[in-house]
């Protein structure tokens, strides 16, 4: 007998690719059901060879359901996750909302799936900020051999980040300047298309913007509070794929070499490193897949034992609906998931 699984915000972004790597990977689902808000209610959804149609989050039951995954914004998960988790379902939420509670446990399980245990005092688990997912995949073999003291990274993030409302302003926008129509912004603050923008989320009081924090405090609580970290987030005219420029410090020496061949074998991360045209991952070619792309691995001489690399991955997946199923394969690997109808 297999899991209920219920997914709310079924029909954004990362809800569809929720639906979509659950079938994918054939997670044991008898049933899973897709919940939005009222002004998405009876949307159809793509599960597997399915069509399902999404129901309403309101007074919607969750005694029965053993696992669900929340991607329908921070304010939703504030006032929903701890109600369903109370219901007894674990939830594995994808806003910022329980990321930085000190009872909810904030992963990525190519890095810290043992802290899934800590999940029991709110039933939430957290899954981070889809910048901060790829950052940690590809830092930790490095910090395990080398031990990281100080990153400095630059993004470069997709629209679909934003939402769907964000990519279609972005494909407007585009289509408005070859017809000489009136480009409109709504979503972004200035125009996206053929433009870049270094504003992602609020402003907060020292300068940063909220997802450059969140990068810096995500890092620390999934990784090592030791390491310092420095963003500059910047949203590109790209549909899907976040890029990011890393520059990291560490406490003892690294090669390049021996940095290619450590995350040449480490979980998540696949090195296409070539020293020619072409011999890297952009994110165009992320997009649909799972891994967390390396390449332009070098050494900074500027600084005591320096390395700088491009990190590329579809933050719809990695960055959000892929690490919230795999941190529920956590939880079944481990046994700490018992179906309910099972256990009545
Ligand atoms: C973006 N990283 O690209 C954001 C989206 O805290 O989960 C995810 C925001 C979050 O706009």
């Amino acid at each position: 007998m297999g899991y209920k699984v219920a997914i709310v915000g079924a029909t954004g972004n990362v809800g569809r690719a929720m639906l979509e790597i659950l079938a994918e990977r054939q997670f044991p689902a008898d049933e899973v059901v897709p919940l939005a808000s009222r002004r998405s209610l009876g949307v159809e959804v793509s599960y597997g060879d399915k069509t399902l149609t999404t129901k309403a989050l309101d007074h919607y039951d969750f005694s029965d359901v053993d696992i669900c995954l929340m991607s329908a914004g921070g304010s939703v998960s504030k006032e929903w996750s701890p109600r369903i988790g109370a219901q007894g379902a674990v939830v594995i939420d994808n806003s910022s909302a329980w990321r930085y509670d000190a009872d909810v446990p904030l992963i990525v399980p190519e890095v810290n799936a043992d802290a899934v245990v800590d999940f029991r005092k709110k039933n939430i688990i957290a899954n981070p900020n889809c910048s901060t997912a790829q950052l940690v995949v590809a830092l930790k073999p490095l910090h395990d051999r080398a031990g990281i003291k100080r990153v400095v990274v630059a993004t470069y993030q997709s629209v679909s980040g934003a939402g769907k409302d964000a990519m279609d302003e972005l494909f407007a926008q585009t289509k408005a300047v070859f017809t000489l129509g009136e480009i409109e912004t709504k979503k972004f603050p200035k125009r996206i298309a053929f433009n870049l923008i270094p504003h992602i989320d609020v402003f907060m009081e020292d300068g940063y913007t909220k997802e450059e924090w969140k990068m810096m405090v995500e890092t620390k609580k999934i990784l090592d509070p030791k390491i310092k970290l420095t963003a500059t987030c910047v949203r590109v005219p790209v549909f899907i794929g976040h890029s990011e420029v890393v520059n990291i410090e560490f406490e003892k020496p690294i090669s390049a070499d021996e940095a290619r061949s450590i995350l040449s074998t480490a979980p998540g991360c696949l090195v296409i490193d070539k020293h020619e045209p072409g011999g890297y991952v952009t994110p165009y070619e992320s997009a649909g897949e799972d891994a967390t792309y390396i390449s332009r691995i070098r050494e900074d001489a500027t600084v005591e034992n320096g390395l700088v690399l491009w990190c590329v991955s579809d933050n719809l997946r990695k960055g959000a609906a892929l690490n919230a199923v795999q941190i529920a394969e956590c939880l079944l690997k481990r046994n700490l998931l018992t179906p309910k109808k099972k256990a009545a």
